[in-house]
C-alpha cells in the first residue's frame, strides 16, 4: 500500500490543536452558495454539451442521423419542410464517419428539388472545421458541388445551443470565440460532439489527453503497454473513423498480435488507409480513399473524385454485405489487394 499525504496544511509546533485547525464546510461556505454534496467524477472541458439538447430532438424540425432515437426525425422534417433555413452541423470534436454530416445535406437538397420545395429553402452547412473535407483532391470537387447546388458553407461555426421555442440555433465563431451567431431554422440536422466511452477515457494510463487509446500509428501497439493493441474509433490513430479504416487495420492487427504472442516484434505497418463514400445525391457518389498523409489511395483505375453512379451502387448495394458478412466475420481486410491488382502492383 502507498500512503499519500492529503493536501492539508496543519499549523504545527503545538500552537493550535488539530480541532482548532479546521472548520466544517457548512460553517465556511458563503450564505448564497448552494452546497452540492456530490463528488466530481471527471472533467471534460473539451467536450462541452450543447445547451437545449437532447430535449430539442423532441420538437419539430430537429433530427440526427447519428442516433437511432432521432434518425427518423430527419426525414420527417424534410417531408414537413415549408420554408426557411435547413441547417446541417459538424461539431468541434473528432467524429465517426466525417462525411456523413454533409452527405445528408446533399440528399436533402435533392429531396427538396424533387418535391418542388428547393426554392423555399436556404441550405446551410455550419461546420467547426476550417475545410469542407480534409483531403484536397476531394475538397476541390466538393466546393464545386456546393457552388453548383447553391448550398452555403460556413466554416469554423460550432453549434452551442438549440432554442426550440423560437426555432433558433446558436453558433460560436471558433476564430473569434467572443462572437455568436443565431440562425433561425425550419430544419436542423445535428451532428453531436463525440467521445470515447467513459470506461476507456477515464483510464488515464491507456489514453491520450483527448481520451483516445494511445497507440503507435504504424503497429497499433499501445505506446506504453506492449500487450495492449487497439483498432477503430476509440484509438488516436490519425486517420478518419470509418469501417473502411477498421478493415485496413484488422489485417495489420492480426499479424502484429500473432507476432507478439509468438515472442517476436510487431513489424506489420498500417498506412492509414481509410475511405469515405461521399454520397452526393440519390444516385451519385464520390468514393474518397486516402492514407495518413492525405494522399489518395484509390482502388479503381479511374478518377474517384468524380461523382459516379457506379460508386453509388457499390456503396448502396455492395458495402452492406462487405460490412455484415465480410468485416464482422473477419474475412474483409480492405481493398488493398484489389487496388494492387488494378494498378499492376504500382500503388
Ligand atoms: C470498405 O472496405 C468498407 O468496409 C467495411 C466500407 O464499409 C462498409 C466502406 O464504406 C468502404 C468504402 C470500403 C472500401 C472498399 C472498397 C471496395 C473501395
Amino acid at each position: 500500500m502507498h500512503y499519500y499525504q492529503p493536501m492539508w496544511t496543519l499549523v504545527g509546533g503545538g500552537m493550535k490543536t488539530l480541532e482548532n485547525s479546521g472548520k466544517p464546510m457548512s460553517q465556511v461556505l458563503p450564505k448564497k452558495a448552494d452546497w452540492i454534496k456530490q463528488r466530481v467524477v471527471s472533467f471534460d472541458p473539451a467536450n462541452n454539451k450543447i445547451k437545449g439538447l437532447p430535449e430539442a430532438f423532441e420538437t419539430p424540425g430537429v433530427g440526427s442521423n447519428y442516433s437511432p432515437l432521432y434518425v427518423n426525425n430527419t426525414f420527417e422534417s424534410l417531408k414537413n419542410f415549408k420554408q426557411g433555413n435547413a441547417i446541417f452541423t459538424f461539431p468541434a470534436t473528432p467524429i465517426k464517419c466525417a462525411g456523413a454530416p454533409q452527405k445528408i445535406m446533399y440528399i436533402a437538397d435533392e429531396y427538396l428539388r424533387k418535391n418542388g420545395k428547393r426554392d423555399k429553402a436556404n441550405i446551410i452547412f455550419n461546420t467547426s472545421l476550417g475545410v469542407i473535407f480534409g483531403v484536397k483532391k476531394y475538397a476541390e470537387v466538393l466546393w464545386e458541388v456546393v457552388k453548383e447546388r447553391n448550398l452555403t458553407v460556413n466554416l469554423r461555426h460550432n453549434l452551442i445551443e438549440v432554442k426550440p421555442d423560437s426555432r433558433e440555433a446558436v453558433f460560436q465563431n471558433l476564430d473569434n470565440p467572443e462572437e455568436f451567431k443565431t440562425f433561425e431554422y425550419e430544419m436542423l440536422h445535428v451532428t453531436p460532439p463525440m467521445s470515447t466511452p467513459d470506461v476507456l477515457n477515464q483510464c488515464a494510463p491507456l489514453v491520450d489527453g483527448a481520451g483516445y487509446l494511445n497507440v503507435k500509428k504504424e503497429t497499433m501497439q499501445h505506446v506504453d503497454f506492449p500487450n495492449v493493441f487497439g483498432i477503430g474509433d476509440c484509438t488516436n490513430l490519425p486517420t478518419s473513423k470509418t469501417a473502411a479504416a477498421v478493415a485496413g487495420q484488422i489485417g495489420v492487427l492480426r499479424k502484429n498480435l500473432s507476432a507478439v504472442m509468438a515472442g517476436k516484434n510487431p513489424n506489420s505497418h498500417y498506412d492509414g488507409y481509410t475511405s469515405c463514400p461521399l454520397v452526393t445525391g440519390y444516385s451519385k457518389c464520390i468514393l474518397a480513399e486516402f492514407d495518413y498523409d492525405g494522399n489518395p489511395l484509390e482502388t479503381f483505375p479511374i478518377n474517384q473524385a468524380k461523382e459516379r453512379r457506379t460508386m453509388f451502387h457499390l456503396k448502396k448495394d455492395f458495402m452492406p454485405d462487405m460490412y455484415w458478412l465480410g468485416l464482422l466475420n473477419g474475412y474483409w481486410e480492405g481493398p488493398k489487394y484489389f487496388r494492387k491488382a488494378m494498378h499492376l502492383g504500382l500503388k
